[in-house]
């Protein structure tokens, strides 16, 4: 999963990107020409349970990619919202995490996250228009476009009024149409909260959590330094530090749940004594396009899956065991695959 970061310049996207990644970009006006990239390994105990099992050369968990993109110029050098560059590679983002302020700013303004959400939204928006209408403009003036004018016409009149598209419900072929847009304002968007230390356990304040649900968006609150100060410590003190501060999970972990939730993900998994590995798929994807996934042979020459559920894999201890008890069950190309399916695909090519 790629996750790009955004929001207003100064809203603290670089300290957020440092506090769920672990690393430490220079924030502030030393952060201001580079661009980051960050992976956060997705904790899985059925990794680690295979991982034991196996003991294999190599353990790979699911990985969410970040990108914290250095402050957006307009053409002159001015300071602008989104340039160009910020938005192509934004489209390319499978998620956007929106960054909003929660701490007074340096002139001590106090925070005015509800604003910034709905003035942020209006650029995605914005961003979104100006490449419907330069298409919109290519199709009327040629022939035999008629489906895509009209599907397109209705999104500028959703675009007009302000409604970001992630929020209407459109029919899987009208999203398939659009697909290849890689609008702003369809893509998931996840709100993450950057509040001061004092405010690291309490929930996502209403009106705000109201105004993402109104943007379509999940929204959750984080705490840099909490984060900074948990990573510190020892595995085994977390629980009773967080507990301390009214919180159930660090924000990586909420951050990686609230993610995998709106991107419907689940994760598959494959063992052996070369490696152990979780591989993040969209819930509903076949054993086939699963197999895509590992490699693009194992695609094109699929025969079929040997698949374990997690529950029996995790009962019986091992493959062979499975085999055993007749747990091992032989899928075909159309089988879903579900969360924790352990899975040996057969294939010839
Ligand atoms: N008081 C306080 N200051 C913060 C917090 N988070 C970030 N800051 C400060 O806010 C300023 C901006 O933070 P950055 O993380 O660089 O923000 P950014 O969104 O990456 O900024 P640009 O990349 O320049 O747009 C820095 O001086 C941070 O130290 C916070 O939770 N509390
Ligand atoms: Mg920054």
């Amino acid at each position: 999963m790629k996750v790009g970061l955004t929001g207003f310049a100064s809203a603290g996207k670089t300290t957020v990107f440092n506090a769920l990644t672990g690393l430490q970009a220079p924030t502030g006006s030393q952060g201001e020409s580079r661009r980051n990239l960050g992976v956060i390994k997705v904790p899985d105990a059925r990794v680690d349970a295979l991982a034991a099992h196996y003991a294999p050369r190599k353990t790979t968990y699911a990985e969410v990619n970040f990108v914290d993109f250095p402050p957006s110029r307009a053409a002159g050098g001015r300071r602008a919202v989104l340039d160009a560059e910020t938005v192509a590679q934004l489209r390319d983002a499978d998620a956007l995490v929106e960054v909003v302020r929660g701490f007074p700013d340096l002139t001590g303004a106090p925070p005015t996250p509800v604003q910034d959400l709905e003035a942020f939204a209006a650029e995605l928006v914005l961003a979104d228009l100006a490449v419907v209408e330069k298409r919109l403009e290519r199709v009327r003036k040629e022939k035999g476009h008629e489906r895509e004018k009209v599907l397109l016409e209705r999104v500028v009149t959703d675009l007009e009024a302000g409604r970001a598209l992630r929020t209407l419900s459109l029919p899987a072929d009208e999203r398939r149409a659009l697909a290849g847009f890689a609008f702003l304002s369809l893509q998931p968007l996840l709100v993450v909260m950057n509040v001061p230390e004092a405010e690291a356990g309490r929930p996502l304040p209403a009106d705000v959590a109201a105004r993402a649900r109104a943007e379509g968006a999940e929204g959750l609150v984080l705490s840099a330094p909490v984060e900074a100060e948990l990573s510190q410590l020892e595995p085994g003190d977390r629980a009773a530090f967080l507990a301390d501060l009214g919180l159930e999970a660090s924000a990586r972990d909420r951050f990686i749940r609230a993610g995998y939730a709106l991107l419907d993900l689940i994760s598959f998994l494959t063992a052996g004594e070369d490696e152990c590995r979780a591989w993040p798929i969209g819930r509903g994807t076949t054993a086939v396009k699963a197999a895509g996934k590992v490699h693009s042979d194992i695609e094109r020459g699929f025969i079929r899956a040997e698949v374990i559920g997690w529950e029996d894999f995790a009962r019986h201890g091992s493959e062979v065991k499975c085999r055993e008890a007749g747990r091992l069950r032989l899928e075909g190309k159309d089988y879903v695959v579900q969360d924790g399916d352990v899975i040996h695909f057969r294939f010839n090519v």
